[in-house]
Formats: structure tokens, sequence, C-alpha cells
């Protein structure tokens, strides 16, 4: 699952996501800011750090999304606006768009970029979204109209031209795509398109050092997480061991690192499942929804073949009883699901399999 970060050039994209997986462990080449860059990081869980406490085990295996950073979108400069419409695609291919808005003030910024108005970025970014989506929705009414001037059966092709029709109006008017679905049939057929508008976004309030505790409002209607970049840069390059008291300085009690990672994976419609074990503690991510069935073949296909049971506990569970297993089981808290259990976040989950 990988999640785009986009924005105006000078709004702290880089920085952050340097920062951000840099504090995660790996090491990115940011030398090259008209490229994309990619991370995989991890995604934090406290709960993942309580139980390989309790499991002591071997490994300690977390969530995992990947970060994508693009260049700066420039909307004031026509060409460069024309230029960067190529990376509209790779936009396209990941599951949530984080939009990444200055509120800092900083010399090192260029005077032409230098005004501040998240409000105004953010509304900016959504209308370049919808003009992405517009012209997309052209260039396939010319190719399907293309397609009606030769012999063939036109049925399809006159259902989807007269979908896309109505999509351009939307786009037209300002509205996003979802908006002018009816029904799942459509919501299937426009799947492969990928549009950006109608999405989940998350709006990033990159503000100055002083402000990074304070709550933030709404961005052009959308949620915002207010944060410094400059703050994650420094404890980024910090020892774990001095993070805490970093942080307690500037009146903060985590990064918002977290909290960020946490919001895309929730916005991603992602939810957890542990498995435990002497030998690995680790989290899976599976889809909102996923089946008990379709999570053991997330394991392996073995798993899913012989599926037997899904001997399952909820994390609220066994943290309750302080990490006993037996007291978990005693209490009747620990299930035996089918094959078409529904897996809920923080489920922690035995696979029975017979091969
Ligand atoms: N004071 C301050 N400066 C920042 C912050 N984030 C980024 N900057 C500075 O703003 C400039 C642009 O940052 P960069 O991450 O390259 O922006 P990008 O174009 O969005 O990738 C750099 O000089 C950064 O050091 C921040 O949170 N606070
Ligand atoms: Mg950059």
């Amino acid at each position: 699952m990988r999640v785009a970060m986009i924005g105006p050039p000078y709004s702290g994209k880089t920085t952050l996501f340097a920062a951000i997986a840099e504090a995660g462990g790996s090491k990115v080449d940011v030398s090259r800011p008209d490229q994309p860059h990619l991370a995989v990081v991890k995604v934090p869980d406290e709960r993942l750090r309580w139980l390989t406490g309790i499991y002591k085990p071997q490994k300690e295996v977390p969530a995992e999304i990947e970060l994508l950073d693009m260049p700066g979108v420039d909307l004031a400069d026509a060409v460069a606006r024309e230029h960067w419409r190529r990376h509209w695609a790779q936009v396209r291919d990941c599951g949530l768009v984080v939009m990444v808005v200055r509120e800092f003030e900083d010399d090192s910024v260029p005077a032409y970029r230098n005004r501040i108005d998240p409000a105004g970025d953010a509304g900016e970014l959504r209308a370049e979204m919808l003009f992405a989506d517009l012209e997309q929705v052209t260039s396939r009414i010319e190719k399907l109209e293309a397609q009606l001037k030769k012999p063939a059966n036109h049925d399809a092709t006159q259902r989807e031209l007269e979908l896309m029709a109505r999509l351009r109006e939307a786009l037209e008017q300002e509205k996003p795509i979802n908006q002018a679905v009816h029904n799942e049939a459509e919501g299937k057929l426009l799947r492969s398109f990928a549009f950006l508008s109608g999405r989940n976004h998350v709006v990033v309030l990159n503000c100055d050092e002083s402000h990074a505790g304070q709550a933030p409002q709404p961005v052009a209607g959308l949620e915002a997480i207010r944060l410094s970049a400059r703050i994650e840069e420094e404890i980024a390059q910090l020892d774990v061991a001095d993070r805490t008291a970093f942080l307690a300085d500037l009146g903060l009690t985590a990064p918002a690192r977290d909290r960020l990672l946490r919001e895309c994976y929730h916005k991603l419609g992602l939810v957890t499942m542990f498995t435990v074990g002497e030998d690995e503690c680790r989290a899976w991510t599976l889809p909102a929804g996923t089946d008990a069935v379709n999570a053991a073949g997330a394991i392996h296909s073995d798993i899913a073949r012989g599926f037997i049971r899904a001997e399952t506990m909820t994390h609220e569970d066994l943290h309750a009883a302080k990490g006993d297993e037996k007291a978990v089981r005693a209490a009747g808290k620990l299930r035996l699901e089918g094959k078409q259990y529904i897996i809920k976040d923080g489920d922690i989950v035995n696979f029975r399999f017979n091969v």
C-alpha cells in the first residue's frame, strides 16, 4: 500500500519524508528534488511492542507502508504545471494522497514561494486533481466516440460514454467523481481509472516549531494534522533514548510521525491482525473486511487451503489478562472462528490448519 505526498514546492515534503524514513531506520537519498523518492516505512504500533514484551520472540515484524515523496506541484508557473502532469499517473497508483502545505516561516524559502496560505494551497491542489481527472475523462470520451464509428455492437461503449459524459459534467462544476457515480457497477467500471478526486485525502499543516502542539482546524473542508517537519527531522537524528526528553521539552508526547502514519493506515482502509509466538510477533496488514480464510492466505496459501479454525482473541482481552493466554481462555474469550469470520483490527489469531 502506497501513500503519495504532494504539495507546492518548499512546503517541507522532502524534509518530512526523509525524517519519517530515517526515524524508522531506513537511509534515503533525497539529492534530486525533481525526482520522486520512495521509502518503505514501518507503521508504529504500541500493541505490537507490548506483544513482543510478552512473548519475547526472536523477531518483531511490524506492518509497513510505502511513502512516495513527489516533486513540488508548482501551480503558479504555467510551464512547470504542464511539466508536472506526467507525474499524476504515479500518484494515481497510490491508495492515498497526503497534501503537505506550508504554515512555517523560513528565510531559506525563495520569495516567490513565500506566501503562507494553507487553505489556498490545499484548495488549489484539490482543484488540480479535479482538472487531472477531467483530462483523463475527456481523452476517454474521445476514444469511445472513435470506437462508435467502427461497425460493432456498441451497447457497452454507449453505456460507458453516458457515464463519462456525466463525470465530465460533474468535474466541470468542480464536483469530485464519486458524486456522479450512481451504483456499484459504475464504481467497478471506474476502478481501473483510479481517479484522484473524491478519494480520501490527508492534509498536513507543516508549522513553525513553536506551534507543533496546537490542534488544527479543518483546512479547505478537510481534516488536518499539524506538525513540524523540522522537529521530526531533529527527532530522527537523535538516539531513541533521547527522543522522549526532546519531545517533552517541546511539550509533546510522541512524534507526529506516529500520528500521521496511523492516520494514513486508517484512511487506506487497512486493519492489523497479529500473530504471536516464540519465533516472531508480527503485524499483518489486511484490507478492512477480510475474512479469516483470506487472512490465512495472506500468511501462506497452505494455511488457507487446510483451514480448520481461526483461534482468535482481541488485543484488549489479552491486555486485560496481563498477557496470560490461559486466563483469556479460562474467561471464555478465546474464540474458534470459521472461514467467514471478518478479522477485526487488533485480533490476535492462531490458525489451525491441516495439509
Ligand atoms: N523552519 C522550518 N523550515 C522547514 C520546515 N520544513 C521544511 N523547511 C525548510 O523549507 C525548505 C524546503 O523544504 P523541502 O523539504 O525541500 O520542501 P519540498 O519542496 O516540499 O520537498 C528547506 O529549506 C527546509 O529546510 C519546518 O517545519 N520548519
Ligand atoms: Mg521535495
